[in-house]
This record gives C-alpha cells, sequence and structure tokens, in this order.
C-alpha cells in the first residue's frame, strides 16, 4: 500500500505538475489512473513479446464501436489491488468511489454492439487468447442526453477534454491513409494486368493504446484506437507557396475523421464522412496487422494460420477490399490465392435483421472515394455470380432452381440496381468470409431460413451461432460488490472466472437465512440508487417498491411504448380504485434515442410527460412512480443493474437479435418480464421459463398474423382500457396545452399498421405484469427465484461466448501458462 501511495504522490507531482498538499479529487484520480497503467505496462510488454515467442496465431477484432465505460474501478479488481487501493486513497484522504466519479465514460459506442465488444476484449484477456480490439479513438463520443421539459437535448460528448490518463499515443507510429486519386493499369513481366491505385489525398492514423488486462492472470491485451492526423505539417510545399492558413484549414479538415462517433443505431445515415471513418479505420488495421506478420513471415499465403480477423458487424467490411487490393496489387499474388488468404482469414458477426440497419454504400461514392477498392468489389462479384450459376446447375444444388436463375442472381449480387446503385455491404461480408455468425439462436435460425437463405443454400457451412455473452467481472464483481461479496462467502471467487460455478448457489435457494442475506444485498444496492438519484435528480426513491427497470437505446422494435401503456393504465386503475391490490412499484426508463430519431424522441417526450403527471398526483404517488434516467451509459448501467427487480424485455419477438442487457440483469438476481425474442429465449431455457414472466406472440405467430392481415383497430376497439390509454395519450391529459403532442405515436400504432405489434401483446403485457406484482408480495418465493435465475447464468459469460469464437471460428489457443488463470 505504502508503495501505491508513494506513486500516486509522486504522479501528482511529475506527471501532473501540480502540488501533492492541494487535496484536488481530479488531480488524485489521474495520479492513481497512471499509477495502475504503470502496473499494466510491464505485463502488457511481457504478452506483446510471449506472442511473438511462442508464434501464436492473433485474433484481431475489428469495431467501429467499443463502449468500456471507466476503467479505474474494473482495471484495480483485475490487479488483485482494489483494497490496497481504497486504504492508500483513504490515507491521503480520499473515498475511491469518489475519485471513480473523477473519470469519464468512454462512450465510443452506440450500444449493445459496442458494449459487446467490450466484454470481448475483457474474456479475450482473461482467457489469456492473443487477441487485439481495433477500433477509432473519436474526440467526441455518444452525445451527452439532457432531458429539457421532457424532452432529448443532445450535447457534444468532449470526454478527452480532461485528457485520458489510460492511453498511450504513439505519435511516433503513423499509418498513411489515402482517398480518392485513379488506378492506372500496367503488365507485369508474365503479362498480366496489374493495378496500381495513386491517391490524391492522405491522412495519417495515430495509434492510441488502451490497455486491456484480464482476471488476475498477468495478461493485458491491446485496444489500438486510431486517431486522425493530417499529413500537412510534413507538407513542405505549403509553406514555401506562403500558404500557412490554407495549411491550417486542410490539417483541420483531415482531423475531422476521428471526430465524432455516428450517434445511429440501427439506422444507417449513409454519409460521405462515415465511409471515410470506415476506411480510414481499416486500412491503418490492415497495414499495422500485415506489419507485425511480416516481421515473422515472408509468405503470404501463411496468413491464415497466423491472423483472424473478426468483423464486427458489416461496418469494418471494406477490410476484404483492403486485403485484396494489397495482396494483388503490393505482393502481386494471383486472384485466386489472394482470394483464399481473404476468405479463410476473415468472419464476419451479423447483429441485426433490421432492413434499415442493413448498410449499403453509393456505388457512385464508391468509385470517386476508393476506385480501386470498387473495381475490386465488381471482380467479386463478376466471379461470385459465376460460380452461383454453377452450384445452381449442378446437381446437389437441392432446393436451388436454375430456372429462377436471374432472380436469384439478383438477390446476392453484391450490387442493387435501386434505389440507386450501391453496393451491399452485408453480401460482401458474407462471400469474403469462411464464417457469418449470429448472435443468439433464434437470430442465427432467422438469418438462415430469412434474410440469407439464398447464402445458407450457396454455403450451407457458413452461417453460425455465437449466443452473446456479457463479462461477469464488470457486470457482476466490480458492479454488485454486495452480492458478490455475499455469494463468494458460500462459494469462493471461483465464479468470477468460471461463471458455471454459480450452479452451486442452487440449494441455498432453499434456505431462509441465504434468501434474507440475498435480499438484504439487494436492499444495499437499492438505497445506492436512492441517494444517487437524490443527487442527480433531487427525486426521493421509495425503497419498498419494486423497482421495475427499462433501459436500452429507444427503439420502436424495443418497444417502451409498450411499458408506457403498462404505466398508464396501473394509474388508470388506481385513479378510478380499482387497483386494490396493485403492488407499488416504480418504473424507470432510460436511454438515448438517435438524433435523427423522429419516434423515438417523441417517445422519451411521452415518458416524460407521463411521469410528470403521475409524480404529480397525490391518489396515486405512493404507489407508482415513473423515473426517467438522463444519458444512460456504462456506468449509470452499473448502478441501476444491481438495484433492479424486474427486468423489462418486451421486444417484438424477432427483433431483437440477442440483448446483453438481459443478460446482466437476471445475473444481479432481478427477474425478467420479456418476450420470446433474442437471447431472452435461451436464458429462459437456460433458467426455466417459469421463473420468468414470458408473454407475448412469438415470431412465428407473428409472421403468420402478419399475412392473415393484422389489424390494430380491432383491439383498439375489443379493449376498454387500452383504449382509455391510447385516448388519453392522444388528447392532452399527458400534455396540458399541446393537444396531440403525442398522437403521431398513437397514429402510429393505430393506422400506421402498428409494425410492431403493440397493441397484439398488450393484454398479455399486463396479465404477465399482474403477475409479477402478485409474486412480489411473496418476497421468500420472489428471492427464491432471483437466486436461481443468478445461478443459471454460467452460459451467458462473455468467456463461454470468446472460448466458442476461439475454437469454432478462429482456431486460436490461449497462450501456454495462462489457461488455468495465473500467468507466467
Ligand atoms: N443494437 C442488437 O440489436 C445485440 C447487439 C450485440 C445490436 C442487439 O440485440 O445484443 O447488437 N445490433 O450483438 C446492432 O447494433 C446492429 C445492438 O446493439
Amino acid at each position: 500500500m505504502e508503495g501505491l501511495k508513494k506513486d500516486v504522490i509522486r504522479h501528482v507531482v511529475s506527471s501532473l505538475g501540480s502540488d501533492y498538499a492541494s487535496k484536488s479529487a481530479y488531480n488524485y484520480y489521474n495520479a492513481l489512473a497512471l499509477a495502475v497503467r504503470d502496473r499494466l505496462i510491464d505485463n502488457w510488454i511481457k504478452t506483446q513479446r510471449s506472442y511473438y515467442d511462442e508464434k501464436a496465431k492473433r485474433v484481431y477484432y475489428l469495431s467501429l464501436e467499443y463502449l468500456p465505460g471507466k476503467s479505474l474501478m474494473n482495471n484495480l479488481h483485475c490487479l488483485g489491488i482494489y483494497e490496497t487501493a481504497r486504504k492508500a486513497m483513504s490515507d491521503l484522504g480520499f473515498s475511491l468511489e469518489d475519485l471513480a466519479e473523477q473519470e469519464w465514460d468512454a462512450g465510443l459506442g452506440n450500444g449493445g454492439l459496442g458494449r459487446l465488444a467490450s466484454c470481448f476484449l475483457d474474456s479475450m484477456a482473461t482467457l489469456g487468447i492473443p487477441g487485439y480490439g481495433y477500433g477509432i479513438r473519436y474526440d467526441y463520443g455518444i452525445f451527452h442526453q439532457v432531458i429539457e421539459d421532457g424532452k432529448q437535448v443532445e450535447q457534444a460528448d468532449n470526454w478527452m477534454r480532461v485528457g485520458n490518463p489510460w492511453a498511450y499515443e504513439r505519435g511516433q507510429h503513423l499509418f498513411p491513409v489515402r482517398f480518392f486519386g485513379e488506378v492506372k493499369n500496367w503488365t507485369d513481366e508474365y503479362g498480366r494486368l496489374r493495378h496500381t491505385w495513386t491517391a490524391g489525398d492522405t491522412v495519417l492514423a495515430m495509434p492510441c493504446d488502451m490497455l486491456v488486462p484480464g482476471w488476475d492472470n498477468h495478461h493485458v491485451i491491446n485496444m489500438r484506437l486510431w486517431s486522425a492526423r493530417s499529413d500537412v505539417e510534413f507538407d513542405l510545399d505549403f509553406f514555401n507557396t506562403g500558404n500557412y492558413l490554407g495549411a491550417v484549414e486542410e490539417k483541420i479538415f483531415d482531423e475531422k475523421i476521428s471526430k465524432v462517433l455516428y450517434p445511429s443505431d440501427q439506422i444507417e445515415e449513409g454519409r460521405e464522412l462515415r465511409l471515410k471513418q470506415q476506411y480510414f479505420f481499416v486500412t491503418a488495421t490492415i497495414q499495422d496487422i500485415l506489419r507485425r506478420f511480416r516481421k515473422k513471415h515472408q509468405d503470404m499465403t501463411e496468413l491464415p494460420q497466423s491472423v483472424a480477423i473478426q468483423l464486427n458487424d458489416t461496418h469494418p467490411a471494406i477490410a476484404i477490399a483492403e486485403l485484396m487490393r494489397i495482396l494483388l496489387d503490393e505482393d502481386l499474388l494471383d486472384w485466386e490465392v489472394a482470394w483464399d488468404i481473404c476468405v479463410s482469414t476473415f468472419a464476419y458477426t451479423n447483429h441485426t435483421i433490421l432492413p434499415e440497419a442493413l448498410e449499403t454504400w453509393p456505388v457512385s461514392l464508391l468509385e470517386r472515394m476508393l476506385p480501386r477498392h470498387m473495381q475490386i468489389i465488381y471482380e467479386i462479384n463478376a466471379r461470385f455470380l459465376r460460380e452461383v450459376e454453377r452450384v445452381a446447375r449442378s446437381e446437389d444444388c437441392g432446393q436451388l432452381c436454375h430456372r429462377d436463375l436471374d432472380h436469384l442472381k439478383q438477390r446476392v449480387s453484391l450490387i442493387q440496381e435501386r434505389p440507386i446503385k450501391s453496393v451491399r455491404m452485408a453480401h460482401l461480408a458474407i462471400i469474403g468470409s469462411h464464417s457469418v455468425n449470429g448472435v443468439a439462436a433464434l437470430h442465427t435460425e432467422l438469418l438462415k431460413a430469412r434474410v440469407f437463405d439464398d447464402f445458407q443454400r450457396l454455403y450451407p457451412q457458413k452461417i453460425n451461432n455465437k449466443t452473446n455473452g456479457v463479462t461477469p467481472r464488470r457486470w457482476l464483481w466490480s458492479a454488485n460488490q454486495p452480492l458478490s461479496r455475499l455469494i463468494a462467502s458460500h462459494i469462493g471467487t471461483g465464479f468470477v472466472r468460471n461463471l458455471d460455478e454459480l450452479t452451486q448457489l442452487e440449494p441455498l435457494a432453499a434456505d431462509p437465512a441465504f434468501r434474507e442475506a440475498w435480499r438484504a444485498a439487494k436492499l444495499e444496492n437499492k438505497q445506492r440508487l436512492q441517494a444517487y438519484i437524490k443527487r442527480k435528480l433531487m427525486r426521493e426513491l421509495h425503497t419498498e417498491h419494486l423497482f421495475d427497470v427499462h433501459i436500452k437505446r429507444i427503439h420502436e422494435y424495443k418497444r417502451q411504448v409498450l411499458n408506457l401503456l403498462h404505466v398508464v393504465t396501473a394509474y388508470n386503475r388506481l385513479r378510478h380504485g380499482q387497483a386494490a391490490d396493485f403492488t407499488p412499484r416504480t418504473v424507470f426508463f432510460g436511454g438515448k434515442a438517435a438524433p435523427s430519431y423522429f419516434m423515438a424522441k417523441r417517445i422519451i417526450h411521452a415518458i416524460n410527460a407521463v411521469a410528470a403527471t403521475v409524480n404529480a398526483d397525490s391518489r396515486v404517488n405512493d404507489k407508482l412512480q415513473v423515473v426517467y434516467l438522463p444519458n444512460y451509459c456504462v456506468s449509470q448501467a452499473e448502478r441501476v443493474i444491481p438495484a433492479t427487480e424486474l427486468s423489462e424485455q418486451i421486444s417484438t419477438a424477432g427483433m431483437e437479435a440477442s440483448g446483453t442487457g438481459n443478460m446482466k440483469f437476471a445475473l444481479n438476481g432481478a427477474l425478467t418480464i420479456g418476450t420470446w425474442d433474442g437471447a431472452t429465449i435461451e436464458m429462459a431455457q437456460a433458467i426455466g421459463p417459469e421463473l420468468l414472466f414470458i408473454f407475448g406472440m412469438r415470431e412465428d405467430e407473428l409472421v403468420s398474423l402478419r399475412q392473415h392481415g393484422y389489424n390494430p383497430m380491432l383491439y383498439y376497439h375489443g379493449d376498454e382500457e387500452l383504449r382509455e390509454a391510447l385516448d388519453m395519450l392522444r388528447s392532452d391529459a399527458f400534455s396540458p396545452g399541446q393537444h396531440g403532442l403525442f398522437a403521431p405515436l398513437v397514429d402510429n400504432l393505430l393506422h400506421g399498421g402498428d409494425r410492431f405489434f403493440v397493441l397484439a401483446d398488450y393484454r398479455q403485457y399486463l396479465g404477465a405484469q399482474q403477475d409479477v406484482g402478485r409474486l412480489y408480495l411473496d418476497q421468500e418465493e420472489w428471492t427464491r427465484r432471483s437466486i436461481l435465475n443468478a445461478a443459471r447464468m454460467g452460459f451467458f459469460s462473455s468467456d463461454r461466448a470468446i472460448s466458442q469464437y476461439a475454437r469454432e471460428i478462429w482456431d486460436v489457443a490461449p497462450m501456454a501458462g495462462l489457461q488455468n488463470g495465473k500467468g507466467a
């Protein structure tokens, strides 16, 4: 402890240039972070060296998004120095919890996809897998959400303003990134046509490394994030012509590339700068990967034995064309050889079946920005369509019918003709990869049967499932110390590394004393949340209420509106005196809406309007409260999830690819009210469906309802309570003086086809909520189920997910000496 204290003081003085006697929390947080980083860097260097020494096959995880959140607590726990740090900082006059609050969330992602990437890096580090995360170091992460007059207002997330003590910026290792320009043809010595791309503009990519430690194993992996740097300061011409300001302007223009994260989630914005970001990220990453590979290899055909590249969604899919370009134009390989290398190296994860989220780029844009890549894509497509023809005509093609060949070719082509001629990035990713995986069992089945059915017939081995998982380090141990300590006191700490060990809790569910202790841990977390809400929102929570929580991005398919209709109905019953047996509850909502997503923003407004009305109504507000948690983010989730008793996972069946929040809640002992969707299905199967509150129509039922003509008006007319709730929303009951404010929401349901079947599931949802309320009155039974939920969540560890990727897709093994935890 004395060593840590000394290091902290030294950093306050020599790294931060401050007087250690001036007790600034900001300085002491930064100094502590630097002292922790010192303890990581040696192991990071040893880890990187050991990869070379053992000629390990490396995994590169390419993701435009990461959501690490805050690093301090997690890193202290991984290093096993949390207690030491707590005491050391307390000696220096600080509470560790307060210091940790000084850190800004690294919010370099939109939601589940980015957080999954961060959980995966944590698991690679813990399992000892030679992995690297690659991404972009956005200067501005996901926007900061404030609620003003009930509405979302976006503010810039200037997370780097206060510096980032965790990152090593490596200004000496810059990689050139080229755009535009032209392609020249030439003939090589064997008479083959060759191509050279001479680019117009160049910018530079600077690596910023953030260290990701494993759990208690000395294995530290790297998350390398690229930051755009201009090359104009090296361009003497500018200065010679005296155009200093012109040079500076161009520099600012170039550095725009990594300025800001695109805040859309499941909607593709299709803007030129976004494509620039993607290519900037991809080319820098591929250059870095090949630089490392070439240190030990000359023969490029050995690449797939040494390197596995996982594409997190289609955002980095242009990497396939980029690797082809290098192999063809720089290494001068033949097409077939280059293509085999690519396909064997790349694998692609799909995260959605929503059509509006499937990425396409206009051919005209690609031709201009990346002319050589567009040529390569055309060539990939031509060869692929010839192959499709061959397979379709072959004897063994089964269901493929060659009479339908033209249609088939149009459907699978990399190029879509309408509404504008564009490249389908998902098709590029599928064709250029040896593995395509979905993120939960149902999602993968839907990929095979619906979205990519043609590809499933063409390549029946390619599409596979890897159900998502979450890291127990952050989402149980670090976020929920009261519960973790209780668990550890009964079964030891092995569950943090091997989550299956939680099954040892099962017999304890029958032990009244253990149940009481389990409830005490939950209450402690509810009280912590109460204190936080009081500080932040100046609201007093009732900790004896059932805490019912719906936090995630705001999207119509996630059906926050369904939850809101339940709240309004409960409000009406209470007002009308029809709810004598109502179980008091506080309903929490939280989540960001994409700034361009009108309906999602209106939903936020409606939730806040209903909250204001309900909370102000003294007839009901001792029994029903509604809280909107502004600026939902990773660190907020870490506070809210441990305090949650009811987890809302109520997406339209078939629409949520997996969900990962669902897993975090159950792991922390919340019971789930949910639809038969995403990974919630597999959770119900692992836990026992009777221990969750499952309701609503299933995916196949919705398909047939749609086919037979779904008429939401029937539900409106047939259900008095539903009608009352919708009419209130449409009138000014929640928006005094602003008649029609929420009419778009209601019209969308009644006259817009209710694409997400809110009305179809309303009655069943109400029934399930009634079951919840009733069960909550029986605290012993509730607690028993809560324990069993957590006990059966072992499968949903990201360690299990990453082990499957490693074995079944990447063919990589954990580093020797690390398999059993302790590192060398
Ligand atoms: N929005 C899915 O919708 C899944 C995550 C991670 C999502 C969600 O169900 O859990 O990915 N998809 O696999 C995309 O971002 C495209 C998400 O986070």
